[in-house]
């Protein structure tokens, strides 16, 4: 079956978006850096790691939720067209694949696309699906979706079998902040047409003594992940980062009700990153913000959805509550 691999980023957009967001990132008080980074080989790696430590519930619980209800979803999704956002191993979509297969009529064709910023993990999960799914149409596309959302998901019409199924599992939504996630869902509403769906995965919000430990593992899994964005920012901008030079730090905030993750100065530390001629100072003890990871309610994220003009079509758990996966879809829209 066709295999497609498309590039919508620019040959330079690791170079030229990652100066902007370390220039102002690091300029900024207090310091951040976006977490899409931490996605090169090495990270992307890491963070399949993290997905098999026994303290990073969501990744289990989501594939619990999917491997019960997949059958039950894509049937209330009525598409066999997937199209899923940061999409890495593409490991727990192999549950709502099958299930797709499974439901395509004779004569119509099951499609899936990958959507993801990391080179590596789409490649790794396109040579393992393709092996895998045959039959399957498979499209991998780079794209970043804080950017060209609407593009990475278009299909041709030609290509066209009935409605997509959009995909956007992890809880990655809770790597936005509240105004990303706001801007994120009016893009993504304006982009869907009636017969469209999307399905969420998003963790919910439960007790620091069960979150915190999955953001900072015994075995130092997570500190490794974080502390390698700034291997990518010394391989890529030519900074001079001393990984040894920091911690990483975990904290819940009540408050916003999200995880923050942080690399705090273990002492005072100069860093010249040569690419974009930047010096900048650390006192030690200050934190770098390197990620939030949001926790939701049903309540939250139903409000967050119909204020963007979604539709609740589903919502479905694991068996302790854990994490949330969720289906929205799109009114036709009223001729003015
Ligand atoms: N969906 C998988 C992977 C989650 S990890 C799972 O549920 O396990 C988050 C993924 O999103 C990574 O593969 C990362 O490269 C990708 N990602 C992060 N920010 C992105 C962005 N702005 N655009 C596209 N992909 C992004
Ligand atoms: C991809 N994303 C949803 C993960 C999370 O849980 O926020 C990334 C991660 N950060 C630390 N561990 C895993």
């Amino acid at each position: 079956m066709a295999q497609r691999h498309r590039d919508h980023l620019p040959e330079d957009f690791s170079e030229r978006s990652l100066s902007e967001d370390v220039r102002s990132g690091l300029t900024s008080s207090p310091k951040t850096l976006p977490p899409k980074w931490f996605y090169d080989k090495v990270g992307s790696e890491l963070y399949e790691e993290i997905t098999r430590l026994p303290e990073y519930y969501p990744f289990a619980a989501e594939r619990e939720i999917l491997m019960a209800r997949a059958s039950e979803i894509v049937a209330a999704a009525g598409s066999h067209h997937l199209i899923e956002l940061g999409s890495g191993s593409s490991e727990k979509t192999r549950a709502l694949i099958d299930a797709v297969l499974a439901s395509t009529p004779d004569g119509e064709q099951a499609a899936y696309r990958a959507i993801d910023v990391s080179e590596s993990a789409l490649r790794a999960a396109a040579e393992d699906l393709a092996l895998r799914y045959p039959a399957l149409e498979l499209e991998s596309v780079r794209a970043d979706f804080e950017h060209g959302l609407a593009e990475a998901l278009a299909v041709d019409e030609g290509d066209r079998t009935g409605g997509r199924l959009v995909i956007f599992l992890g809880g990655t939504i809770g790597n936005q902040d509240p105004q990303q996630r706001q801007r994120f869902l009016a893009t993504l509403h304006g982009a869907l047409e009636p017969g469209d769906a999307f399905l969420l995965g998003a963790d919910l919000v439960k007790s620091p003594d069960v979150l915190v430990p999955a953001y900072d593992d015994a075995a130092g899994v997570t500190a490794a992940f974080n502390l390698n964005v700034l291997e990518v920012v010394n391989g890529r901008l030519g900074a001079d980062f001393d990984p040894r030079d920091f911690r990483h730090v975990a904290v819940w905030d009540a408050e916003n009700a999200w995880i923050e993750m942080r690399l705090e100065a273990v002492r005072d530390v100069h860093v010249r990153t040569a690419d974009l001629d930047l010096e900048v100072d650390f006192a030690a003890g200050e934190q770098l913000r390197t990620e939030i990871s949001a926790k939701f309610t049903r309540e939250r994220l139903a409000a967050e959805f119909e204020a963007a003009g979604f539709d609740a079509a589903g919502w479905w758990t694991d068996d302790a509550g854990l994490f949330s996966v969720s289906l929205w879809t799109v009114a036709a829209r009223a001729l003015t």
